[in-house]
């Protein structure tokens, strides 16, 4: 299976009207999509995904922040998707993110980062998971490839 990441245009994304700006990142970088969604997320799903931070402080305020709006996740795949999608994203912390990255220009604390990508191929199975059926994802041909990947 071609590796995948897990993306969510957090909620703060949503409200700015940033949806299209950050989809646009990883379009232009050359991943490709194949399962996008606009979700409320339920209290579930959020303690699910966020499983691996329940003893963290912050935790609680984790979960309101990514329940405070509907979401926009998907599923993007290509070889070392992981890794170029985090390097699109930058720091989780904006400030400390550099300038290029969403969050390094758009910006400006930990607990508003934007955007979320799986931090493993492991997890980027995982996550993928939570928010998608295997039926939901999409399995096609993209024409550009022969230009994008050698
Ligand atoms: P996500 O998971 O949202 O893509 O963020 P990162 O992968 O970049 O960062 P993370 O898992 O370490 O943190 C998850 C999430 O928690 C928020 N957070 C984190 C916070 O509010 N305060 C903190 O001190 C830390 C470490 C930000 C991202």
């Amino acid at each position: 299976m071609e590796e995948r990441t897990l993306i969510l245009v957090k909620p703060d994304g949503v409200q700015r009207g940033l949806i299209g700006e950050i989809i646009g990142r990883f379009e232009r970088r050359g991943l490709k999509l194949i399962g996008m969604k606009f979700i409320h997320m339920s209290q579930e799903l959020a303690e699910t995904h966020y499983g691996i931070h329940k003893e963290r402080p912050f935790y609680s305020d984790l979960i309101n922040y990514i329940r405070s709006g509907p979401v926009v996740a998907m599923v993007w795949t290509g070889k070392n998707a992981v890794e170029a999608a985090r390097g699109t994203i930058g720091a989780t912390n904006p400030v400390a993110a550099s300038a290029g990255t969403i969050r390094g220009d758009l910006g400006m604390e930990i607990g508003r980062n934007l955007v979320h990508g799986s931090d493993s191929p492991e997890n980027g199975i995982k996550e993928a998971g939570y928010f998608f059926a295997e039926s939901e994802l999409v399995d096609w041909n993209r024409d550009l490839d022969s230009w994008i990947r050698e």
